[in-house]
């Protein structure tokens, strides 16, 4: 990385154009309302814009859950605790301020930036980063902007910055060297490192979910095929949904895997960058919520995705622009469907050839596409221009 006068420069494979960014102080906001989606969009983006060269502060309300996510930290990332009050010692105002989906900044925070911005010193850039949606609304409020008339920011604007699938939308996160990682990465020694026994020609598939109610027809499902199964499980509510479903079986029907067709291995927490090898690993993988549905596309395996259930079921149309943006065929569609219980079913046979070609086409398309920071970047320095 070349540093030059505080301007960086940085050439990458997956964006060959030079591209030179100031580097800003980026003081990103997060509000943990439950899962790991929050913080791991939050943890994905600081890593990324700090890997660019930017310097980020990652404001938490709850930092617990990086432990596994990323034991290591982030050179150039710096984690604080989001206090009521906010602990301000010591803190000058960046140039960027982020509010993660939506949640309030924290107003003591703003009115010190708000302060330095009508001082003269600083230009502000504030951003509402967005929860990803393929739906149409997306391409129209993307980069919106709100000026603030009340509270301690009254007088700035805030831009809304929408992630999304296609051209007119703020992209994907995608690191710039992700394909070259990918390309080198080994699944078998991936595998064997992680203590997971795995015979070649046994088909290994990821389960990262909440509580599908036709669980217990997938595990029928994988018991019964021709091929072997490795069903890797994810801690937390997707191991807890597969150990009751299994108990289940087990008491009713205890001849249902008798033939061993289906193995299971359940997994500890792994960091994220080792979630995305897990992804990688797979034939198939069931991923839930906006983060691991983005790692899953990258990963170009066939794909199942649980959405993140709302109550009023808005969620159900996303699920459809979702699968209209991959083009999904008409099996994974019902697949969806089922596995999201919005119809009864009986779950769809998996179809992984068909599946994982549709897969890759939706991969491909999407790689055309800028990148989230790089977009980000471009936006933020032409907000302060
Ligand atoms: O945990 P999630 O269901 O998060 C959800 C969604 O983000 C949803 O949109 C949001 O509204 C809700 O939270 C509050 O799924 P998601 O988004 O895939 O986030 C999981 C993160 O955890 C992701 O960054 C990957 C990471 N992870 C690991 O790093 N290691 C692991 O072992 C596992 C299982 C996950």
């Amino acid at each position: 990385m070349a540093t030059n006068l505080g301007t960086i420069q940085r050439m990458t494979a997956a964006d060959p154009a030079l591209t030179t960014w100031p580097v800003l102080n980026w003081d990103i906001f997060c509000k943990v309302v439950d899962n790991y989606g929050d913080l791991g969009v939050s943890w994905r983006l600081c890593r990324d814009l700090a890997s660019r060269g930017q310097r980020v502060r990652l404001w938490v309300d709850d930092a617990s859950a990086l432990r596994w996510m990323a034991p290591l930290g982030c050179a150039g990332v710096e984690v604080r605790a989001w206090t009521q009050p906010l602990s301000l010692q010591g803190v000058a105002a960046g140039e960027v301020l982020v509010e993660a989906f939506g949640c309030e900044i924290a107003p003591e925070f703003i009115a010190t930036n708000a302060y330095k911005q009508r001082a003269g010193g600083n230009k502000v850039a504030w951003i509402n980063l967005e929860y990803l949606s393929a739906e149409a609304y997306v391409e129209r409020s993307h980069g919106l902007s709100s000026p603030v008339l009340r509270g301690p920011g009254a007088g700035l604007t805030k831009h809304f910055f929408y992630p999304g699938f296609t051209p007119r939308t703020g992209g994907l996160l995608r690191e710039p060297d992700l394909l070259q990682r990918q390309a080198r990465f080994d699944r078998t020694v991936w595998l064997r490192q992680h203590g997971i026994e795995w015979r070649p020609g046994e088909q290994v598939v990821s389960l990262f979910c909440y509580e599908p109610d036709v669980l217990p027809q997938l595990l029928d499902q994988l018991a019964t095929q021709a091929a072997s199964t490795r069903l890797l499980v994810t801690p937390g509510r997707a191991s807890a949904a597969a150990q009751s479903a299994i108990e289940r079986k087990n008491r009713l029907d205890p001849s249902w895997n008798m033939g061993g067709t289906l193995s299971i291995s359940y997994l500890p927490a792994l960091d994220q960058i080792d979630f995305d090898h897990l992804l990688w690993s797979c034939d198939l993988n069931f991923v839930r919520g906006e983060d691991s549905l983005v790692r899953a596309l990258w990963a170009g395996r066939p794909l199942v995705w649980q959405i993140y259930p709302q109550h009023d079921d808005a969620h159900h149309d996303k699920l459809e622009a979702f699968l209209d943006a991959i083009d999904a065929p008409a099996s994974l569609r019902r697949f969806h469907r089922t596995w999201n219980n919005i119809d009864p079913g009986p779950l769809e046979a998996l179809a992984l050839p068909a599946w994982g070609l549709a897969i890759q086409a939706a991969r491909a398309r999407l790689l055309q596409q800028p990148d989230l920071v790089g977009q980000l970047l471009e936006f933020v320095n032409t907000l302060r221009a």
